[in-house]
């Protein structure tokens, strides 16, 4: 949300580190939440939009509107504060399990734990708010000054509100997009079909017959939503997730690994790395021998062997003592 307002007092940014979320409201003043769920307010308070901000921590998202401001709780309760004239505080759902809040001009929006969306506030002749899309495939909102713009999972755009700059009947049609961003009367998309991954691994190179080995793939990119990890350990094998551990138990051997990083929108990277297994040499674990024997009579001896590696051997040995 962007805007301008009156100075009515200023309050300065804070200062240090340990900020995880930003947000600019529309009339001079900002939002930050700090790692222990902490809100810090600054800038215009002439609404209260900075004084009257909760003190407590423990909230996990902070959105700016143009003169109220909301909050979400770890358990998904939606804190409202500052200008109350069109219910932009006071009609807040309550309730908890709230995914996803977002600040307009005087209307806000949320994402409720079934993925559809709630509106409340001004409506301003618009229907910013009670034109909202019914259904429970959301997976994101945003509300600009008066109109307002929801991301279905298969990442298709729905606008409503105020249409006069064309900020709702211009949203780009199709599916694939993974974020919006409602600004005073313009919006922005990231379109994720442009952008696909980039894979990459990150291992030893060589490691031991019978030992774990750790793949990681931490360092790929996907500007995308959900990433996805497939790996293909060479041997047979398959894994997932963006670390894998893998035990080869041949008796050594070159393996080719293979990544493929995936997008939800099927755009996809593959990277190959070689892993050198060493053969271990199997170990006599027990031997029996007979007590006793006689020469030239023939006795047996069993041993039992390991081998971290496929075992190749005959544990059942006869002899002649001479
Ligand atoms: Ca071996």
């Amino acid at each position: 949300m962007g805007g301008i307002g009156y100075v009515w007092s200023v309050q300065r940014a804070p200062t240090g580190n340990g900020f995880t979320q930003v947000a600019a409201g529309g009339s001079i003043h900002s939002l930050a939440l700090t790692e222990d769920g902490t809100i810090a307010a600054w800038g215009n308070d002439w609404l209260g939009q900075c004084g009257e901000a909760p003190t407590e921590n423990g909230f996990t998202q902070v959105a700016a509107g143009l003169i109220h401001n909301l909050a979400l709780t770890t358990d998904g309760t939606i804190v409202a504060w500052g200008c109350d004239i069109f219910g932009d505080c006071n009609d807040a759902p309550e309730g908890t399990g709230f995914t996803q809040i977002a600040a307009g001009g005087t209307h806000s929006l949320a994402l409720t734990e079934n993925r559809s969306v709630a509106a409340w506030g001004g409506n301003n002749w618009f229907g910013q708010c009670n034109n909202e899309p019914t259904g429970g495939n959301f997976k994101q909102v945003d509300a600009g000054f008066v109109h307002s713009l929801a991301l279905t999972s298969d990442g298709t755009i729905v606008a409503w509100g105020s249409d006069y700059f064309g900020q709702c009947s211009s949203a780009p049609a199709g599916t694939g997009f993974s974020q919006v961003a409602a600004g005073l009367n313009h919006n922005l998309e990231l379109i994720c079909t442009m952008f696909p991954p980039y894979a990459s691994i990150t291992a030893k190179s060589s490691c031991d017959e019978g030992s774990e080995i750790c793949f990681d793939a931490s360092d790929s990119l996907n500007t995308c939503d959900e990433t996805r990890y497939r790996w293909k350990f060479g041997d047979g094998d398959f894994g997932s997730g963006a670390t894998a551990e893998h035990m080869y138990t041949e008796n050594g051997g070159v393996y080719v690994v293979t990544l493929t990083v995936t997008n939800p929108y099927g755009l996809a990277d593959s990277e190959t790395a070689s892993v050198i297994v060493s053969n271990v040499a199997p170990a006599i674990d027990s031997l029996s021998l007979p007590d006793s024997a006689s020469t030239c009579t023939p006795v047996e001896a069993w041993a039992h062997f390991s081998d971290p590696g496929r075992i190749y051997m005959r544990p059942h040995l006869t002899g002649v003592i001479r």
